[in-house]
C-alpha cells in the first residue's frame, strides 16, 4: 500500500484568462514564486503551461527552456512541460516542447472533446511523442481523460515498449466537459481498468471545477495521487475563488496527512517515477 503522496501542482493551464482570474500566475517570476511557495506546503511536481507577455498561452521554446531553468535552479520540483498546451496549438509546436529538455512531460491519451472544443490527439501523434520522450530520456505522465484512453495506454505500451525509466504513471483527469465524470466511481472503473497495465503502475487524479474534492478524496482512498492547481480550478469553495496554488496544495496536503499518507518529497518522487537526480 503507498505510504506517501505526490502532489503535483498545475498552476496555470491554458483556459483561465489572467482578467477573470488575478491570481493566475502567468510571468515567469509569478511562476517561480508559485512554484516555492507550493513546494514548501508539499507538492513535488509541477505542470507547467507558460503565457506570453499579453497572458496568452505560448509554446515559445526559449521561454520553455528559461522556465525549465528557473524552474530548476529555485526549486527542486520536478519539471513537467504540458506538450498538450492549449486546443488550438499544432503538433509540430506541441512536439517542440520536448526540445526544452524538462524531466517529464504531459502525453495524452487520446481526442476529448473540451467544453466547446476539441483536444485533438491522433494515434499516430501520441505514437511520436511517447517515442521522442524516450529517445530524449523524459519521463511521460499519460493524461486519461476517458476510460477508454486506458485502453489506448495499453496499446501503446504493447506495441511502443514502456517509456524512459520503465515506470509508467499516469494522471485521471477527471469532469471535464466531454470526459469522464469526476465520480469515485468512474475512478474506481479506471483502477479496475488499470490492472490491464503493467505492475506497479501508478496514477494520480485530479477533478476539474467541483471535482475537485470528490476526485481528491476518492484518489485518496483508492491510494491514487493528486493533482491540484489554478489550471484545474479556480474557485477554492462555492463562491469563494482561490487566493494561490499554495493554498489548493496546502489542502491536499492536508488530506493526504489525514489519510496517513503525507506529501512526498521531490526526492522520493523521483525514485517513484524513474527520473534521475537532476539534469541541470
Ligand atoms: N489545455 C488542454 C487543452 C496537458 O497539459 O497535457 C490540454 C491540457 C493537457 O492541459
Ligand atoms: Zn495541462
Amino acid at each position: 500500500m503507498t505510504t506517501t503522496t505526490l502532489i503535483t501542482v498545475a498552476p496555470t493551464g491554458a483556459e483561465s484568462r489572467k482578467s477573470d482570474v488575478p491570481a493566475l500566475p502567468v510571468t515567469l517570476a509569478e511562476l517561480v514564486a508559485t512554484g516555492k511557495e507550493c513546494q514548501a506546503v508539499g507538492a513535488s511536481v509541477i505542470h507547467v503551461h507558460l503565457r506570453d507577455d499579453a497572458a496568452e498561452p505560448t509554446l515559445d521554446l526559449g521561454r520553455l527552456k528559461e522556465a525549465v531553468a528557473a524552474l530548476r535552479d529555485e526549486t527542486d520540483l520536478i519539471v513537467q512541460l504540458s506538450s498538450g498546451g492549449a486546443v488550438t496549438d499544432p503538433e509540430d509546436d506541441r512536439l517542440r516542447v520536448l526540445d526544452a529538455e524538462p524531466d517529464m512531460a504531459s502525453c495524452t491519451m487520446g481526442t476529448v472533446n473540451f467544453g466547446d472544443d476539441v483536444f485533438l490527439n491522433r494515434w499516430a501523434f501520441i505514437v511520436e511523442l511517447h517515442t521522442r520522450m524516450r529517445d530524449r530520456g523524459i519521463v511521460p505522465e499519460y493524461e486519461i481523460f476517458d476510460l477508454g484512453q486506458l485502453t489506448t495506454l495499453r496499446r501503446l505500451l504493447d506495441r511502443h515498449g514502456l517509456p524512459f525509466g520503465g515506470h509508467v504513471h499516469l494522471d485521471l483527469v477527471m469532469n471535464v466537459p466531454g470526459g469522464m465524470p469526476g465520480t469515485a466511481e468512474a475512478l474506481v472503473a479506471c483502477v479496475q481498468a488499470m490492472r490491464d497495465l503493467p505492475e506497479g503502475t501508478t496514477f494520480s487524479a485530479t477533478g476539474i471545477g467541483r471535482g475537485t474534492l470528490p476526485v481528491l478524496l476518492a484518489s485518496l482512498s483508492a491510494g491514487g495521487h493528486l493533482r491540484v492547481g489554478m489550471e484545474d480550478t479556480v474557485t477554492y469553495a462555492k463562491g469563494v475563488p482561490v487566493e494561490s496554488n499554495a493554498q489548493l496544495v496546502a489542502r491536499a496536503s492536508a488530506f493526504a496527512r489525514l489519510a496517513q499518507r503525507p506529501p512526498m518529497t521531490p526526492a522520493d518522487a523521483r525514485a517513484l517515477l524513474g527520473i534521475p537526480g537532476s539534469r541541470s
